[in-house]
């Protein structure tokens, strides 16, 4: 669709105004909005990735399109999050020590938080300390951890470690662009989900058992 294709076109160009008309005329035109989130937003952002691996751009671009990117995510937030209700479980999530990048894990987010759940948003760079500090708060279900960078996978280890030495007894699962189920089993992850619908799915899973 045309709309669509404008839409990856503005998110590589990082056209934060453009991004804005777009979207909201997509959700106009009442296109379905995992199609917008998967058409658009997410396939600009894989090229942006390719550009940035052959490139053809660098840093400063990559974060104006990470920018236009959350812009896009925001309109659509209240449709993917939906109507209100009562939280079935609280989760925490995080992307872990060593790693900036946010735009999956907020997208884990939202769609966990449309499926029902409470959801504790630790952030960026958190330390598996952080994770401990605040389930121990919260009491919460599952700890939901995101990477995007290789170097800072080990930390989700770090993490369920951590957690095993305290003798916990929480549900843990990752994902993020390097991580793998292999991986997950390696670490004894409860679960790995490879987006953020698939999350969704694998919390409500970890949740009943
Ligand atoms: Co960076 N970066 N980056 N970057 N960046 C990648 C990840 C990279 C693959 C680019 C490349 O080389 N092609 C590469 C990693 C290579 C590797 O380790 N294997 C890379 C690199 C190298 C770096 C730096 C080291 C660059 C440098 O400084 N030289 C640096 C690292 C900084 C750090 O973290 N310490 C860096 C910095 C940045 C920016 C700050 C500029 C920016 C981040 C801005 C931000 O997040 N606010 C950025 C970006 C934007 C990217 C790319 C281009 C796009 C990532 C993204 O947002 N994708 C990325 C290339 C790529 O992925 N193609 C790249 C869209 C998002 C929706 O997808 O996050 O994969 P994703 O989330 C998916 C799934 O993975 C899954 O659900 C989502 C889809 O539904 N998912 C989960 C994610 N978390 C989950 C958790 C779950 C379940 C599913 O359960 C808990």
């Amino acid at each position: 669709m045309q709309n669509l294709e404008e839409i990856k076109k503005a998110i590589l160009a990082g056209q934060l105004d453009q991004i804005k008309n777009l979207v909201q005329a997509a959700i106009d035109a009442e296109v379905a909005v995992q199609d917008i989130l998967d058409n658009g937003l997410i396939a600009g952002m894989q090229q942006v990735g390719d550009c940035f691996k052959r490139n053809e751009m660098f840093i400063p671009e990559v974060m104006i399109s990470a920018k236009a990117m959350q812009t896009g995510l925001e309109l659509i937030e209240p449709m993917l999050v939906g109507a209100d209700h009562k939280p079935k479980a609280c989760i925490i999530v995080g992307t872990v020590k060593g790693d900036l990048h946010d735009i999956g894990k907020n997208l884990v987010k939202m769609m966990l938080k449309g499926g029902g759940f409470e959801v504790i948003d630790l952030g960026i760079d958190v330390a598996p300390e952080k994770f401990l500090e605040s389930l121990i708060k919260s009491e919460a279900k599952i700890v939901a951890m995101s990477a995007l960078i290789t170097t800072s996978m080990p930390y989700m280890k770090k993490t369920i470690s951590l957690f095993k030495d305290k003798g916990l007894s929480v549900k843990t699962m990752i994902g993020g662009a390097p991580v793998t189920q292999q991986f997950a089993d390696e670490i004894g992850a409860d679960g790995y989900a490879s987006d953020a619908a698939q999350a969704v799915d694998v919390a409500l899973a970890l949740y009943k058992n």
